[in-house]
C-alpha cells in the first residue's frame, strides 16, 4: 500500500490484497496451525502458525501502514506487546518509564521484569527536565504513553525523541488513547510505538489483542526472533477482527472526538464536578502541545468529583448507556473508577490514583443522549 495516501484511504486498504487462491476481497481467517510443504524443509512462507500466518501477516502490514512505519508485529494483547519489547533489555538496563501508565504495565514492569534486573525510574514525562534528570549511564529505553492512562497527560515525543537519542536510547510510545488516526510517534522520532489493539483499533470491544510498529530493521529482526520464541500470538479470528476494526478507525475516530469535546464542556459545566481533564479543554496543561502533536483530543475524558470518591462510586452505578467496565476505545461508552480498577495495581505506589477520579471512554452513540445520561447519573450525587 503506498503510504502517500491519506489516513482514510489507508484505513479502508492497507493490507487487502485480495487472496491469491480465490480472489476473496476480505483477507480470509486462516484457520490452521500448520502447512503442506512440498519437500523437506521447503514452504511457501508459511510453515507454522506460531511463526507466520496469512491472517496476521495482513493485520502486520495494515498496522506498519497506518503509523507510516516499515514493520509491524501483532499480539495476543497489549501486555503481550510490551513484554516482547522489554525483552529486547539485557539484566541490568535502565528504563526511564512515565509515572502515569496502565495499571498492568506499571504492574509488568515493577512485579514481573524488575526481579530480572531490569531497573525502572518512573517520572512526569510532561517535564522535559525530569525526564533528562533521570537517564543513568545503562538508560536504554524511555518509556511513556501520551495521552497517558488515566491522567490523559501530554508528553512531547519529538522532544524526548531527541533526548533519548542523544543518550543512545530508544524511545518507546504506548500510542492506545490517541491511535494512530490521531498522531503517528515515529514521523516524531520515536523508535517503537505499540498498541493495545483491544482499543480504538479495534474499536468493537469483541477482541483483545496488540501491536509492535518500528522503522529499524535490526529492531525488528529481534522482535520477530521473540514473537516466535516465546509465542505470544493473535489467533487468525483475532487478526481478522482487529481488520475489520481497522477499516472504519477514522470514521470512528472522527465522532469519538467531536462526542468527547462536547461531553467535556458539559461536565466543565456541571458544579457536582470539581475539574475536567480533557486534552481539547483550553483548560489543560498540555493544550497547546495536544494540538501540535495530535490530529484530535481523543476520546477519553478524566474527572475529578466534588465529593470525592463517595460521589464517583454513585455517577458510575448510576449511568445506564455508559457501561461499568474496564477498558476503553469501542464504539460503545464505557465509565470505570480507575483507583479500584484499572489501576489497582499501583494503589500502594506512589502512582496511586485519587479515588475520586472518574475516567470515561465516550463511544459514537448520540451525544445528547450521552450527556442525558451523565446528567441523570450526577443528578443522584
Ligand atoms: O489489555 P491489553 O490489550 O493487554 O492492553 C494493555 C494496555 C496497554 N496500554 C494501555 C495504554 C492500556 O490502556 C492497556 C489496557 N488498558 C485497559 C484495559 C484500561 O481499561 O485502561
Amino acid at each position: 500500500m503506498n503510504s502517500h495516501y491519506e489516513f482514510e484511504t489507508i484505513a479502508v486498504h492497507a493490507g487487502m490484497e485480495p487472496d491469491p487462491t480465490t480472489g476473496a476481497v476480505m483477507v480470509p481467517i486462516y484457520q490452521t496451525s500448520t502447512y503442506a510443504q512440498p519437500d523437506v524443509a521447503q514452504h511457501k512462507g508459511y510453515d507454522y502458525s506460531r511463526t507466520d500466518n496469512p491472517t496476521r501477516t495482513a493485520l502486520q502490514t495494515a498496522l506498519a501502514t497506518l503509523e507510516g512505519g516499515q514493520h509491524a508485529l501483532a499480539f495476543a494483547s497489549g501486555m503481550a506487546a510490551i513484554d516482547t519489547v522489554m525483552r529486547l533489555l539485557r539484566p541490568g538496563d535502565h528504563v526511564v518509564s512515565g509515572n502515569d501508565v496502565y495499571g498492568g504495565t506499571f504492574r509488568l514492569f515493577d512485579k514481573v521484569l524488575q526481579p530480572y534486573g531490569l531497573a525502572f525510574s518512573f517520572v512526569d514525562t510532561t517535564d522535559i527536565t525530569a525526564v533528562t534528570n533521570a537517564i543513568r549511564p545503562e538508560t536504554k529505553l524511555i518509556w511513556l504513553e501520551t495521552p497517558t492512562n488515566p491522567m490523559l497527560r501530554i508528553s512531547d515525543i519529538e522532544a524526548i525523541a531527541a533526548i533519548a537519542h542523544q543518550h543512545g536510547a530508544w524511545l518507546g510510545v504506548d500510542n492506545t488513547f490517541a491511535s494512530p488516526a490521531l498522531q503517528r510517534p515515529l514521523a516524531l522520532g520515536a523508535d517503537i510505538v505499540v498498541h493495545s489493539t483491544t482499543k480504538y483499533i479495534g474499536g468493537h470491544s469483541d477482541v483483545v489483542g496488540g501491536a509492535v510498529v518500528v522503522n529499524d530493521t535490526a529492531v525488528y529482526s529481534q522482535l520477530k526472533f521473540l514473537q516466535n520464541a516465546v509465542g505470544a500470538v493473535p489467533a487468525p479470528l483475532d487478526c481478522f477482527l482487529v481488520l475489520r476494526g481497522i477499516k472504519t478507525l477514522s470514521l470512528r475516530m472522527a465522532t469519538h472526538c467531536r462526542n468527547a469535546n462536547r461531553v467535556a464542556q458539559f461536565l466543565a459545566d456541571h458544579p457536582a464536578v470539581a475539574e475536567v481533564i480533557f486534552p481539547g479543554l483550553e483548560s489543560h496543561r498540555q493544550h497547546v502541545l495536544a494540538q501540535k502533536q495530535m490530529r484530535g483530543p481523543g476520546g477519553m475524558i478524566s474527572f475529578i468529583m466534588r465529593g470525592g470518591e463517595a460521589a464517583a462510586r454513585v455517577v458510575a452505578r448510576q449511568t445506564k448507556l455508559f457501561t461499568l467496565a474496564e477498558s476503553l476505545g469501542g464504539i460503545e461508552s464505557l465509565i470505570e473508577l480507575p483507583a479500584p480498577m484499572t489501576h489497582a495495581s499501583v494503589a500502594d505506589s506512589p502512582l496511586a490514583i485519587d479515588p475520586g477520579l472518574v475516567r470515561i471512554s465516550v463511544g459514537i452513540e448520540n451525544v445528547n443522549d450521552l450527556i442525558a445520561d451523565l446528567q441523570q447519573a450526577l443528578h443522584e450525587v
